[in-house]
């Protein structure tokens, strides 16, 4: 069902000092950004290496009562998820519902470009929030 790691979440307070450090720091390239009002989020996808492999994604909170505001209140800036590709979010969403698994949305909600999305929540899969993604 998972294909692959698509990307790995990190919370950021401020989108553009964290793409800078990224940059400079570890030659890491913005190659995306965008803003998804519905997940309240700020966000850019950098490059690892040729790029062809998983992203490393930062999210910047867009308003105070967002789920990324909520985990820099709570724990601070750092790794806010992982990400998985499928190929069919609502076929993988059902295969994990039917294993006991709580997924956070009854239907798929809107990702980066034009992506597909859902979530497993953290409690039901070891302290990690699961996101998974098919892509547009
Ligand atoms: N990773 C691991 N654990 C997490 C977590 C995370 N990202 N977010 C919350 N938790 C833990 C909390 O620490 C808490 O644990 P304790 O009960 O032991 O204290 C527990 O989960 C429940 O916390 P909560 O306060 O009830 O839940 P929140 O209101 O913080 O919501 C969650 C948590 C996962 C439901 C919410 O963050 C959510 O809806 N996430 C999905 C959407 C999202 O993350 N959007 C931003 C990214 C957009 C994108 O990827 O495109």
């Amino acid at each position: 069902e998972l294909l692959r790691i698509d990307h790995v979440g990190i919370a950021v307070p401020d989108l553009d000092e964290a793409i800078r450090f990224y940059a400079e720091n570890l030659g890491l390239r913005c190659v995306h950004q965008e803003t998804n009002d519905e997940q309240g989020v700020r966000e850019a996808m950098l490059a690892v290496g040729d790029g062809t492999g998983p992203k490393l994604q930062l999210l910047a909170p867009l308003r105070p009562d967002s789920a990324i505001a909520k985990f820099l209140g709570r724990s601070g800036p750092g790794l806010q998820q992982l990400a998985y590709t499928v190929a069919d979010v609502e076929k993988a969403s059902d295969a994990l519902r039917a294993k006991g698994l709580r997924l956070l949305y009854d239907t798929p909600r809107r990702g980066t470009a034009g992506s597909r999305i859902n979530f497993v929540h953290p409690k039901d899969a070891g302290g990690v929030l699961v996101e998974l993604v098919e892509p547009a």
